[in-house]
């Protein structure tokens, strides 16, 4: 079995309704088991057009999938709730399921990247994730959950201007 993180999150329609269903869904598929989520959190849109808050989580899974065959499970939960597969990128979307960290496994290729190459920029997946396991340890960086989540905290969103200090 590995362990393995799931970055939730939803933008568009009822997005509890689709947190939830999505949950379940997980939960009904063949290989995995959910092992505990994180407290869903309404957070403000990162990149993108023009879009409404998100609400965000991640769940802990055990499963006995492959890094891909868990990847095409997650994409055909997206398309049971409706996410058209055509939907912008970084745009609104119903349900968005990303493998955040698979193990310690590193894989990149051109359609699966784990660890999720942008999960340490992005407060909406550090926090849920170091609520779940503070002391998880990002493998390529080599840092835990919760010193990303520090890190990111302590950078200025916007660089202070010089003549303002
Ligand atoms: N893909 C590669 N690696 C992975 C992975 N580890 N997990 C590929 C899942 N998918 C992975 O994903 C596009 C392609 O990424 C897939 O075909 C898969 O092969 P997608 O879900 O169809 O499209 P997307 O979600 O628009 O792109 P992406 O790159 O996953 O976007 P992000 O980085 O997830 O950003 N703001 C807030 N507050 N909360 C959010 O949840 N999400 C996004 C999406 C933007 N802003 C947000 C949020
Ligand atoms: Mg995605």
């Amino acid at each position: 079995m590995s362990r393995v993180f799931i970055g939730i999150g939803s933008n568009d329609g009822d997005r509890l309704e689709s947190i939830s269903s999505a949950l379940k869904a997980l939960g009904a598929a063949a290989g995995i088991r959910v092992v505990q989520m994180a407290v869903v959190s309404e957070t403000d849109p990162v990149g993108g057009p023009p879009q409404g808050p998100y609400l965000n989580t991640v769940a802990e899974i055990a499963t006995s999938l492959s890094p891909r065959r868990l990847l095409a499970t997650l994409q055909g939960i997206e398309r049971q709730l409706g996410r058209s597969p055509s939907s912008e990128r970084w745009g609104p979307r119903v349900i968005d399921l990303d493998i955040l960290l698979y193990d310690d496994r590193i894989i990149q290729e051109p359609d699966l990247c784990v660890p999720h190459p942008r999960m340490h920029e992005r407060r909406f997946v550090l926090e849920p994730l170091s609520q779940l396991v503070p002391d998880i340890v990002h493998p390529l960086l080599q840092k835990t959950a919760a010193v990303l989540l520090e890190q990111l905290i302590a950078q200025p969103a916007v660089p202070t201007s010089p003549l303002a200090l």
